[in-house]
């Protein structure tokens, strides 16, 4: 039978071997520590009892003995504290009545808020968004389009092919579409006029990457095919947009262009945002700024499609989301689009 001396020093042992680092509930588990040792009915209390009986000879020495006890106690539990204010940032999970961490928002892109706001500005007029694949085939994205079997678009230089025949080295016709038009192909084929639809999308060209080119950028195209459209509504549509994107006081001018997939095609440019016009370092001093290509989408296109061109025509136009972004924003280098360094994103963070 152990001693009462015995039996103190060993509850002193045991609070030394206690360490805070095994607490699961640090705050919990100090209370129940010391409810354990200097509680009311707690073991100190119970042995100060148990103290009263012991003979006087051995009170001097017991009596010792039992402060100890309490110190070590009291002592640990001081330390236990000083734990946990040392560690209460790290250790806040273990305390529910914390406040949490505030997790910083994120905000949207600046791509992403372009392309919504250029999808806005046409579901107004009521063009609905179509979607399609990435990875396409040849037909929908040069063949269906009117591109001549020897346009250069076709090479291996400006496409990403995504198989090679192994066999002759060529590739296949699996490729990256290089446009988003192969999606308006896909809808006239299914889906007699009107047919009134945008594409944003994500386009791939083989090019080396700098301030003013990438090999992954986006697209808005759309298309308006019904009888009797002409080019006048082309351009009243696209005047329409201009103003909406870029304000009221826009003006709009369109020039002759070339595509193989519209006749006749155009380039259309807009009065510049920043000068108003006189001539500024933004649009090189000609107080205009292209922004989009555009035309009467090609006869043979339309007939690829499964359309009747004596009885439907239709137009259409495509523009680079990055430039628009690049003309609104005056962001001057594309590749700041891709870097995601947040010094550049939480510059719109307040646009949504
Ligand atoms: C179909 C028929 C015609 C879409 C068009 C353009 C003109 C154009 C460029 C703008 C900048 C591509 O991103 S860019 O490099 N696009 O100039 N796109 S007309 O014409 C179509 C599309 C689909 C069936």
């Amino acid at each position: 039978m152990n001693s009462l001396k015995e039996k103190i020093q060993a509850y002193i042992d045991d609070i030394q071997a206690t360490s805070i680092e095994n607490f699961q509930d640090k705050a919990a588990n100090i209370e129940m520590f010391r409810v354990k040792y200097l509680g009311k009915k707690g073991i100190i209390s119970e042995l100060f009892e148990q103290f009263k009986a012991v003979p006087n000879e051995e009170k001097k020495d017991l009596g010792k003995a039992l402060n100890l006890l309490k110190a070590a106690a009291t002592e640990k539990i001081e330390e236990f504290k000083a734990f946990v204010e040392e560690h209460q940032v790290q250790d806040r999970t273990d305390d529910l009545t914390m406040p949490t961490d505030f997790s910083e928002l994120g905000s949207r892109h600046v791509l992403s808020v372009v392309m919504n706001e250029i999808i806005d500005i046409f579901s107004r007029i009521g063009f609905t968004v179509a979607d399609g694949p990435e990875i396409e085939d040849d037909y929908h994205v040069f063949t269906a389009l009117n591109f001549a079997l020897d346009h250069p678009a076709r090479d291996m230089q400006d496409t990403f092919f995504v198989e090679k025949d192994p066999e002759v080295n060529k590739p296949t016709d699996v490729l990256l579409r290089t446009h988003t038009s192969g999606v308006q192909v896909r809808v006239m084929e299914r889906q007699a006029p009107p047919i009134r639809v945008i594409m944003p999308g994500r386009v791939f060209r083989n090019e080396a990457i700098s301030a003013r080119a990438h090999c992954i950028f986006h697209q808005v195209e759309g298309l308006y095919v019904d009888k009797k459209v002409s080019f006048a509504d082309l351009k009243q549509t696209l005047l329409y947009f201009a103003k909406e994107m870029f304000g009221e006081q826009t003006q709009v001018r369109l020039r002759p262009s070339y595509f193989p997939f519209t006749e006749p095609s155009a380039e259309m440019d807009i009065s510049c945002n920043i000068c108003g016009g006189k001539g500024c370092n933004i649009c090189k001093g000609t107080g205009w700024l292209e922004i989009l290509g555009c035309g009467m989408v090609d006869p043979n296109v339309l007939k690829a499609c499964g359309i009747d061109p004596n009885e439907y025509t239709g137009f259409a136009f495509g523009m680079g989301v990055e430039r628009m972004a690049m003309l609104k924003y005056q962001i001057r280098d594309l590749r700041l689009y891709f870097e995601n360094d947040l010094r550049f994103l939480k510059q719109f963070e307040a646009i949504v």
